[in-house]
């Protein structure tokens, strides 16, 4: 165990090894969030013996899953795979009540977690760290919280998710509104009533299609804002029966390690095919694509294994959702105006749906195409388009994240020679293995930029990424190393690598928050790693059976 050296009195040590009544402020490693990442970083880092603790903005835990708690959030992942795997017995315990599960449902499994593996007592809720800065000559850092609260630790983990930091709407005029108005990022954990109101939803993402088929069973009018259309892929949700439940928990342990050995974390139908979508002919593929719609979630954007990389292959199945939403939307002028054209189908983070389509059939539903008229302002009264006016009682954001390094650099980071992270990445996210940065020792990003994460089932690559820490912190502490740090030779080999990856496919032809081109004035850079998790997985270990190579580990 790396050995604390100061102690004051303004923070309580919880980590079980800590003694009863002894208050510190100095710590192993400090974990900032605590959703997914930081909860299985807490429990890793305690079996390893390091004093441990969680300081977690929120007021409660579960991260992204206690701040999206819009109606109609679900996970797009089926549950029995985006869950932990780290223990048999929790995964053979809890039950999942539906195929892909609800956000409440999520956040109290993660509160169970919590709860069942004794680790609230490490996490200090309502704590927003400010700043963090390394002391060269220590080679430690120094984290500060917003209530003025300062601690120190030799590993700083920043767990603090990819979507976590909202992106603000600046309509002009938005403070003049009459009625309310809501992020979906950050819902009243008491809900919203929108009976009898008139409703205005802006956005079309995963999040904007998700929650419109629930404001619709309310509102007395919906009218949904969309400025580009995005391809959607029916849930084919469903209740799990007892049946489906215990033939998935009889082989669980392999089913988990199949899902490593995947590009996106979780097993795939046999269906699916290792050719070109362009080798078959055209009715034996539509019976893939079928076979996938039919399936349900995201798997169909892998239905054949050029569709991220040719475009001709690919336009096969965009046409197909196309003709999809031409079937399922009433009005042709409608379906027309929600059908994706502008960009290859899997370059935009597909969105999985209930019923989202289906919506516009109803009588108090209807689509403003913001491209025949951008939002000027927000009115008293409604929304003013170039094409006009609409009156609306409530709005609706969905307008989405700042991803990826939104949270990073929020918190003032400062690494070797109090250089700021916020100068490092001025033109763009650069890691090394997308978990740490040169220049910046002892600091580790989970599901970082350039890494797999938003590609990819996050609960699975959270683990990757803490299992893999986990074992880079076991060999520090075994061997008196004090100071792990990425060289910029390595990081440099890594970042192009990443780019090299996203160059060999289509996803440049989008305009996407996977490359930061919802946020204006971001950087364009497409951050995560596009390998997938099995090919990744295969290079941490290569790294770490390399004696950790592309790293400089000092004793002193
Ligand atoms: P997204 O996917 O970033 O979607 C945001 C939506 O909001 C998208 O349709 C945007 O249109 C729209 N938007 C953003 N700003 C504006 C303005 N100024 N005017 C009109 N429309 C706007 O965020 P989500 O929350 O839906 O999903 C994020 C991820 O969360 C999702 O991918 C899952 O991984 C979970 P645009 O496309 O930019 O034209």
């Amino acid at each position: 165990m790396v050995k604390s050296t100061t102690t004051t009195t303004n923070a309580v040590d919880a980590s079980p090894q800590g003694t009863a009544g002894v208050t510190t402020s100095d710590y192993d490693a400090i974990i900032v969030g605590a959703g997914f990442a930081g909860i299985y970083s807490l429990y890793k880092l305690r079996q390893l013996g390091l004093r441990t603790r969680v300081l977690e903005a929120g007021p409660s835990v579960g991260g992204t899953w206690f701040w999206n708690r819009y109606p109609g959030a679900r996970c797009d992942v089926q549950s029995f795979d985006y869950s932990y795997s780290f223990s048999e017995e929790l995964q053979q315990e809890w039950k999942w009540s539906e195929r892909y599960a609800t956000q409440p449902e999520i956040l109290r499994y993660i509160q169970h977690v919590v709860d069942r593996f004794d680790l609230r007592d490490g996490i200090q809720l309502d704590t927003r760290v400010v700043s963090a800065v390394f002391d060269d000559e220590a080679s430690k850092w120094t984290v500060t919280t917003e209530a003025g609260e300062v601690v120190s630790a030799r590993f700083v983990i920043m767990a603090t998710g990819c979507l976590s930091v909202t992106k603000a709407p600046t309509f002009p005029g938005l403070d003049s509104f009459d009625g309310p108005w809501y992020h979906t990022g950050h819902w009243p954990e008491e809900g919203v009533d929108f009976t009898e109101l008139r409703v205005g939803l802006v956005g079309t993402g995963s999040t904007g299609i998700q929650i419109a088929p629930r404001i619709a069973d309310q509102a007395s009018e919906l009218l949904v804002f969309q400025r580009t259309p995005n391809f959607s892929l029916p849930a084919q949700n469903r209740p799990v029966d007892d049946e489906f439940d215990r033939d998935i928990k009889a082989t669980y342990a392999e089913r988990r390690r199949a899902a490593r050995k995947t590009p996106r974390g979780y097993p795939t139908p046999p269906f699916l095919r290792e050719c070109s979508a362009l080798d078959l002919p055209e009715d034996e593929r539509s019976q893939v694509y079928e076979q996938s719609w039919n399936y349900g979630g995201p798997t169909f954007t892998g239905a054949f294994e050029d569709l991220l990389t040719n475009k001709e292959a690919n336009d096969t199945a965009a046409e197909f959702v196309r003709e999809k939403i031409r079937l399922m939307v009433n009005d042709p002028v409608t379906a027309e105006a929600l059908s994706p054209t502008d960009h290859p189908i899997g370059t935009r983070r597909p969105c999985v749906d209930t019923e989202y389509y289906q919506t516009y059939n109803r009588e108090n539903v209807r689509l403003v195409d913001l491209r025949e008229g951008a939002i000027e302002a927000v009115t008293p009264t409604g929304l003013s388009t170039t094409e006009g006016d609409f009156e609306l009682d409530a709005l609706v954001f969905a307008i989405g994240f700042d991803a990826m390094t939104g949270a990073l650099l929020n918190i003032d980071i400062r690494g070797v020679e109090d250089a700021p992270l916020k100068e490092k990445w001025a033109d763009g996210p650069a890691t090394y293995l997308g978990i740490t940065v040169a220049d910046f020792p002892n600091l580790f990003t989970i599901t970082g930029p350039g890494s797999p994460s938003v590609l990819a089932n996050m609960v699975v690559s959270i683990e990757q990424h803490v299992e893999w820490l986990t074992e880079l912190l076991r060999y520090a502490t075994e061997n008196d190393v004090v100071r792990i740090a990425a060289r910029e030779e390595a990081q440099k080999d890594w970042v192009q690598q990443v780019a090299d990856r996203a160059e060999a496919t289509l996803v440049p032809l989008a305009r996407s928050w996977w490359s930061g081109a919802n946020i204006p004035g971001k950087p364009r850079v497409f951050m995560p790693f596009l390998g997938g998790i099995a090919a990744y997985g295969e290079i941490l270990e290569e790294v770490a059976n390399n004696g950790y190579s592309g790293f400089e580990l000092s004793t002193s």
